[in-house]
């Protein structure tokens, strides 16, 4: 049994498929994990879906932040081109309870080699440890399951963007969601910074891993996608980043967490 996570796949089945034969995924043997943005921007998001239903017993993924925008359009009745044929498929009901049973952040220990692997989308902040990081990601978790509609329609904004135990209700949701979904750049003291995306323009601001990697123990690893921009290089071996921005005419990245080897397919279609 194999243990594959997979970075952005947002709609490019095709790649997808391809990635898979690639890894020779046995969906009886294997189990993958998607590191979020499923859907939206690439032509077919709905058949990542299917794939990602008609196997529940080998497929699990984190919730990205454009997961998340298709769970408010279904919550609201909302409508997006990219997404209209996922609106409107007779499935709608068990895709959207699949997608709110997948959780903000997952941890997966391979037994042999007692290591763990956090997967998010866009990653762990440093001023949580993963305990708190597990809990606030529960706590999405249930919120969505529960209360979706509200959670939902109140996750939008940047603020506030320091994290304390004492936020409540929404704008402690809205905190949570935005470090494991949308973050890339943080002041130093942890605060988010959510406009910047490139690397030549981050000035002072520090890139989130640069910060958390202090948290890691020699067994602790940590998997994230969202930020095509790095093509997938953190230059730290603890922390690996899986968007290659294969929607953008880059690669799609299946990592195997047994020994750790990246595999990898082009988007040429896009160039
Ligand atoms: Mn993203």
């Amino acid at each position: 049994m194999s243990h594959f996570v997979i970075g952005d796949v947002q709609g490019c089945y095709e790649q997808l498929n391809e990635l898979l034969s690639i890894i020779d995924f046995s969906p009886t043997k294997d189990h993958i994990i998607f590191a979020g943005d499923m859907v939206n921007r690439g032509n077919d998001s709905l058949k990542v879906l299917d794939f990602c239903l008609s196997n529940p017993n080998s497929v699990s993924a984190v919730l990205g932040n454009h997961d998340l925008y298709l769970m408010h359009l279904i919550e609201s009745k909302g409508s997006d081109n990219c997404l209209q044929q996922i609106l409107e498929c007779d499935q709608l009901d068990s895709i959207y309870l699949w997608l709110k049973s997948c959780p903000l952040m997952k941890s997966i220990s391979i037994d042999e080699s007692k290591e763990i692997f956090y997967i998010t989308h866009a990653g762990i902040p440093p001023i949580w440890t993963f305990d708190e990081a597990r809990k606030y990601s529960n706590e999405i978790s249930n919120e969505l399951i529960h209360n979706p509609k509200s959670i939902l329609s109140n996750m939008w904004g940047d603020y506030p963007n320091l994290w304390s135990n004492d936020l409540k209700g929404h704008e402690r949701n809205r905190l949570i969601i935005n470090y494991f979904t949308r973050m890339r750049f943080l002041f130093s003291n942890g605060a988010l910074e959510l406009k910047t995306k490139g690397l030549n323009e981050a000035g002072e601001l520090i890139r989130w891993f640069d910060l958390t990697e202090k948290n890691l123990g020699a067994n602790e690893y940590i998997l994230f996608g969202h930020w095509a921009a790095l093509k997938g290089k953190t230059d730290l071996n603890h922390i690996i980043g899986l968007d290659t921005g294969c929607v953008w005419g880059g690669d799609l990245t299946a990592i195997k967490l047994e020994n750790k080897k990246l595999y990898s397919v082009n988007n040429n279609e896009n160039l």
